[in-house]
C-alpha cells in the first residue's frame, strides 16, 4: 500500500466543497488513514511550499494557505496513490484542467485551485512526515 498527502485548501473548505472532494477521492477507492481540519501556520506553510520560495506568487500562496482552516489528509491505495490523486486533481491552472477533474470541474483561479497532492512518492513521504509526524516518527 502507498500513502500520499492531500490538502483540501482554504478556498474549498470556505466554499463547502470539502465533502464533494473527499467523496470523489473515497469513491475512487482510496482510504483515509489520517485527517485533520487544521489552520496551517506560516512556518508550516513556508516549509511545505519551500520549493516555490522566491517565485512571484510565493507570498500570496503562503497568505492563501494560512487564511482559514484546511482539511489535511493521508490517503492510501494499492499503489501509485500520489499519481491517482494528481490525475483526479487536474492541471495546476484550472483553466487548463480537464473536465472531470476536481480543478477542471470546480475551480477558476490558479492560486485558489482547491487541492494539493504530493507530486511523487518521495514528496508524499516527506509531506506526511511534515504534517503528521506522530504517525511516521517513533515516540521518544
Ligand atoms: P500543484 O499544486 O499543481 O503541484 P505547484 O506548481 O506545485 O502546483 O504550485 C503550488 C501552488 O501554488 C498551486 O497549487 C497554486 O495554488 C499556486 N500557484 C502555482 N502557480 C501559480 C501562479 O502562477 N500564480 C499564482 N499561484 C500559483
Ligand atoms: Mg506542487
Amino acid at each position: 500500500m502507498e500513502k500520499t498527502l492531500v490538502i483540501i485548501k482554504p478556498d474549498a473548505v470556505e466554499r463547502g466543497l470539502a465533502g464533494e472532494i473527499i467523496s470523489r477521492l473515497t469513491n475512487k477507492g482510496l482510504k483515509i488513514v489520517a485527517c485533520e481540519l487544521r489552520l496551517i501556520d506560516k512556518d508550516l506553510a513556508r516549509r511545505h511550499y519551500k520549493e516555490h520560495e522566491g517565485k512571484t506568487f510565493y507570498d500570496e500562496l503562503v497568505d492563501f494557505i494560512t487564511r482559514s482552516p484546511s482539511f489535511v489528509m493521508v490517503l492510501e491505495g494499492p499503489g501509485e496513490t500520489w499519481k491517482i490523486v494528481r490525475n483526479m486533481m487536474g492541471a495546476t491552472d484550472p483553466a487548463e484542467a480537464a473536465p472531470g477533474t476536481i480543478r477542471g470541474d470546480l475551480a477558476l483561479e490558479v492560486t485558489e485551485n482547491l487541492i494539493h497532492g504530493s507530486d511523487s512518492q518521495d514528496a508524499a513521504q516527506a509531506e506526511i512526515e511534515l504534517f503528521f509526524p506522530q504517525f511516521t516518527k517513533p515516540a521518544s
